[in-house]
């Protein structure tokens, strides 16, 4: 099978449009946000090693993560566009972890600074998970700025993890408990050309599964971090998204270099398991708080959906790296869905505030329940953004995807070049050069203008597109439109009229209730003071479009059926079918939630 590799993010540039607006907030609010943030929270000064008890802001063990994501992120941003604001700070923090860098080369400032005899005890505390993102904080900013001063850093730490995990075997554990560092091996083995590097991810995956090691964490079984059973025999996604995406991910690029076709195939098992069970429409995944994990096929529930911004992320990261092994364009197909809803959902429309969680159904109500008790004592997902959390992973991962997201739009293999996402923008690769011109996802009219050296143009036709029309002939293969010699200009036009979904009936939750989509975009009915979306009825699959400049995408109206408590409606009454008509207003799902608090509804009766 034809395998593609993806495109280095600074080889496209957006032109204006849906990507280039959010890039912008991302570069001009996100970043500066989370660093305040991060910095209010004593993230920053975690690093000089330097708390002292009775001192505020007590080092927390994955502290060291969230800063090495906002890194990351920062060092895309600047690859487009200097920044010495930024950069100093960066370099500020990269000569405090070289201040406080053990001789052996081991870094983290919470088990430097407060337990520093406990180095590699605890298989869950976070070391192996925060070395990875450092890892990827380092290539991305060495690439950006030249300046490889954290890669050294880096690649000094983890000489030391060879040593401590391969060549002693002197840790107290044998994988990690948290999954990330074998993608970041990986891309440092691509960075370094170093084997090894592929050989120690390699070998974090072989050897889960096989050892009894646990995590200190009695109330979780082995499976919820995927260490249930060797990793080629695994069949299921199971346990915690996050920890098993990032898992799933560095399988897949390993299979892919390796050409392992067993691995390959687990992989596949992996993504068809979740795509065809367990994901929910807008793309997210976690269907239950407690060990933010996947729970069981068809298992979605709307109001306490978990589905995690990190894990939507993971998933997409997993989902390109398969599209690298097989050319389906099922996998771009799914890439869109999280890209457009769960992924963005988690970030505010001004770039400042973020959810962690996104329900699909939200009702003020509902909180209201435990007004009575300090901690609710079921869990009831949050319905604002906040600036920051506890926990706080997710928004500096919004940070680095939003600031790299060109890498989903274009893949190469050797005489073909893959359009997997639309936007307005110029793509230079090699003596190649493609532009796309178009409003999407405002509509469905994209104009291609293509020249350089290049046998094939295949154009993913998505998932959601029944009718479509380009003006050069094609054909059709893995759900993509192969146009042989593509040069000059090639007009696409895709229908984008909206559309109800039906869910499997497996999944009960959604029985006897449609959503609204429209192009990759799934929408939702935000409520008025005293609406109950939830009884409405959708009675007809027309609606009337209008653009909204501020969510920066068309938002649809509708007519639903209602049932109106006009006073006399008591508690029951005997049925009588509904008389009277609600308009609602349905906006895209990742713009929910940035007018206050209201009811919130992706799944309608129909
Ligand atoms: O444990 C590190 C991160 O914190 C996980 O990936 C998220 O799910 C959150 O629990
Ligand atoms: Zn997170």
């Amino acid at each position: 099978m034809q395998k593609a590799q993806h495109i280095t993010f600074t080889e496209l540039s957006f032109g204006d449009g849906f990507w280039k607006k959010r890039q912008e907030i991302n570069r001009t609010v996100t970043a500066g946000a989370v660093y305040e943030r991060f910095r209010d929270t004593g993230r920053f000064d975690a690093l000089a090693c330097k708390w002292k008890e009775g001192m505020p802001n007590k080092p927390h063990e994955y502290w060291d993560s969230d800063v090495a994501k906002w890194i990351e992120g920062v060092a895309y941003i600047t690859a487009r566009s200097r920044n010495a604001e930024l950069e100093k700070i960066v370099d500020d923090t990269v000569r405090e972890i070289e201040k406080n860098m053990l001789p052996c080369g081991y870094f983290n400032s919470y088990y430097i600074t407060l337990f520093p005899q406990d180095r590699f005890t605890n298989r869950n505390n976070h070391e192996l998970y925060c070395l990875g993102h450092f890892i990827e904080a380092a290539i991305a900013y060495k690439n950006a700025t030249g300046k490889d001063k954290l890669l050294q850093l880096v690649i000094k730490y983890v000489d030391y993890v060879e040593r401590v995990f391969v060549k002693e075997k002197s840790a107290g554990f044998f994988t990690p408990g948290h999954q990330e560092i074998e993608l970041a091996l990986f891309k440092l083995y691509k960075e370094t050309g170093e084997v090894r590097y592929l050989k120690l991810a390699s070998c974090f995956l072989e050897e889960r599964g096989r050892h009894s090691e646990s995590l200190n964490l009695p109330e979780f079984p082995d499976i919820e971090f995927q260490s249930h059973k060797p990793v080629r025999e695994q069949t299921e996604a199971v346990g915690h998204c996050v920890r098993a995406l990032y898992m799933y991910a560095a399988m897949a690029d390993v299979a892919g270099e390796t050409e392992d076709a067993e691995l390959g195939s687990v992989c596949k098992t992996l993504f068809d398991d979740i795509v065809t069970k367990k994901m929910y429409i807008t793309g997210g995944v976690g269907s239950d708080r407690y060990g933010e994990r996947f729970t069981h096929a068809y298992d979605l529930p709307n109001d306490v959906a978990y589905t995690e911004t990190c894990a939507a992320i993971a998933l997409i990261y997993f989902a390109r790296r398969m599209s690298e092994l097989e050319t389906d364009s099922k996998y771009a197909d799914v890439i869109e869905r999280v890209l457009y809803n769960g992924m963005l959902s988690g970030v505010s429309l001004d770039g400042k505030r973020f959810f962690y969680t996104n329900p699909l159904e939200t009702d003020p109500r509902l909180l209201s329940r435990y007004d009575i008790y300090d901690e609710a004592p079921t869990y009831q997902p949050i319905q604002q953004r906040v600036e920051v959390f506890e926990c706080s992973c997710c928004p500096p991962n919004i940070l680095r995807f939003i600031a790299s997201v060109e890498e989903y739009f274009y893949s190469f293999s050797d005489d073909t070049c893959f359009v997997n996402q639309f936007a307005s923008g110029t793509l230079t690769h090699g003596d190649v050069k493609i532009t796309q011109n178009t409003e999407y996802p405002r509509n469905g009219e994209i104009k291609f203008s293509v020249s350089g050296e290049l046998e094939k143009l295949a154009i993913r036709i998505p998932g959601w597109c029944e009718s479509f029309v380009i003006d050069r002939p094609y054909v059709m293969k893995n759900g993509y439109a192969y146009i042989e010699k593509p040069q000059g200009e090639i007009n696409l036009s895709f229908e984008m009229e909206p559309f109800l979904v039906q869910s499997n009936p497996n999944v009960t939750e959604n029985g006897g209730r449609v959503a609204l989509q429209r192009g990759p975009i799934v929408y939702c009915g935000e409520g008025l003071p005293g609406t109950n979306l939830r009884s409405m009825r959708i009675v007809s699959d027309s609606f009337d479009e209008r653009y909204d400049e501020k969510i920066g995408a068309v938002v649809l109206t509708g007519k639903l059926e209602c049932d109106k408590d006009d006073g006399a409606f008591g508690l029951y009454r005997k049925y009588a079918a509904p008389k009277d008509i609600a308009e609602v207003e349905f906006i895209p799902y990742y713009a929910f939630a940035n007018n206050g608090e209201r009811e919130m509804l992706v799944w309608f009766n129909v």
